[in-house]
């Protein structure tokens, strides 16, 4: 690692968190994974080996570590809150994959937290918004270069999941990235959330309701449907139209060649999230870097994090209840609304 370079501690090196290491000490510039920390010590210690980082049993007392400048987040879930709170009260810069935690209510504890050190720190690993495709949609709905956007049709299509995987995960773990990158695309708060099934595939489990459409409203009156269908048993698509007064746009695909084999033409598409938004979590990490080491925090932010829970909660009641919920969340701090 070279003088000037942001040395991270990343806590929670089982999935994400590893291939992040990976991105940072081989792909990216400005930045080193010097330590790493997960509750599963002898895994952890494997992967300390093969990055030539320092291991902590304990994420904590890694995040308190002098020589660590900046933290990365990639537990399970139910931890990200105790680890992002340490990041706070020490002061260091802080990405936390999504979501920022399971309930709105932690998100809130997040948010107060910040605001009560005076600075931002807190990033949420919302990686769409560093998609290329979404970054040229943003710019067209943002400039209004065809008019108003008024209805939006998305689909989140995966090739499948496992038993672990239920009902409720298909807003919770998968729709919550539309929930936040259609209200960055648009640039608005959501009104109102609802779901509904479609006839079950014989490919879902028992726990799984699939497919199940998601329906949210903008403030402004854009109507959004969204297909989460995680079992497609072949390849993971991601749909974007946006549907504006002048024109139809829709998200560009990751290019791949067009083979014509078999008297059939076409293209490959991806079949796993981490191949299609690879370019995405590159984009992210490293411009996250670039603002940590400029003392600001460019991206999502911890209260984009708490407003994705709050509609996540209302689109999962919602869905349990049957009924269109109105999703009510606080009003953004000033704190948010400033550039620090
Ligand atoms: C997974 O957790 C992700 O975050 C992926 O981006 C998403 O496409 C997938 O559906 C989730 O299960």
């Amino acid at each position: 690692m070279g003088l000037n370079e942001l040395r991270v501690g990343v806590v929670g090196v089982g999935a994400i968190g590893r291939t992040h290491i990976d991105r940072i000490n081989n792909k990216l510039q400005g930045a080193y994974v010097t330590a790493c920390a997960d509750i599963n010590a002898e895994f952890g210690k494997s992967i300390a080996k093969t990055y030539g980082c320092k291991f902590y049993e304990d994420g904590a007392a890694m995040i308190a570590a002098d020589d660590i400048d900046a933290v990365i987040v990639a537990t399970l879930d139910p931890y990200h809150e105790q680890y992002v709170m340490k990041a706070i009260q020490h002061g260091k810069y802080v990405f936390c994959e999504k979501p920022l935690a399971p309930e709105a209510d932690a998100c809130r504890r997040i948010v107060e937290a910040e605001i009560a050190g005076g600075k931002k720190l807190v990033q949420v690993g919302f990686m769409r918004r560093y998609d290329g495709g979404y970054r040229q949609l943003k710019k067209a709905i943002a400039e209004r270069t065809y008019g108003e956007p008024l209805l939006l049709h998305c689909a989140h299509r995966n090739p499948g999941v496992d038993e672990s995987y239920d009902t409720p995960m298909a807003v919770e773990n998968s729709m919550i990235h539309e929930i936040d990158v259609l209200r960055w695309l648009l640039n608005e708060d959501y009104a109102t959330a609802e779901v509904v099934f479609g006839k079950k595939s014989r490919k879902a489990h028992k726990n799984l309701m699939d497919p199940q459409v998601m329906i949210l409203t903008t403030k402004s009156g854009v109507r959004i449907d969204v297909e989460a269908f995680v079992t497609t048993g072949h390849c993971y698509d991601i749909k974007c139209e946006v549907v504006c007064e002048d024109a139809i746009l829709n998200l560009p695909e990751p290019a791949n060649i067009e083979v014509c084999i078999n008297a059939t033409r076409g293209h490959a598409i991806d079949s796993d999230w981490s191949t299609r938004f690879v370019e995405a979590y590159n984009v992210e990490i490293q411009e996250w870097i670039d603002a940590a080491k400029a003392g600001r925090v460019d991206g999502p932010t911890a209260w984009d994090g708490y407003i994705g829970q709050v509609t996540a909660k209302a689109a999962s009641t919602a869905r349990d209840e049957k009924r269109v919920v109105a999703i009510e969340a606080d009003e953004m701090p000033e704190f948010y609304k400033e550039k620090r």
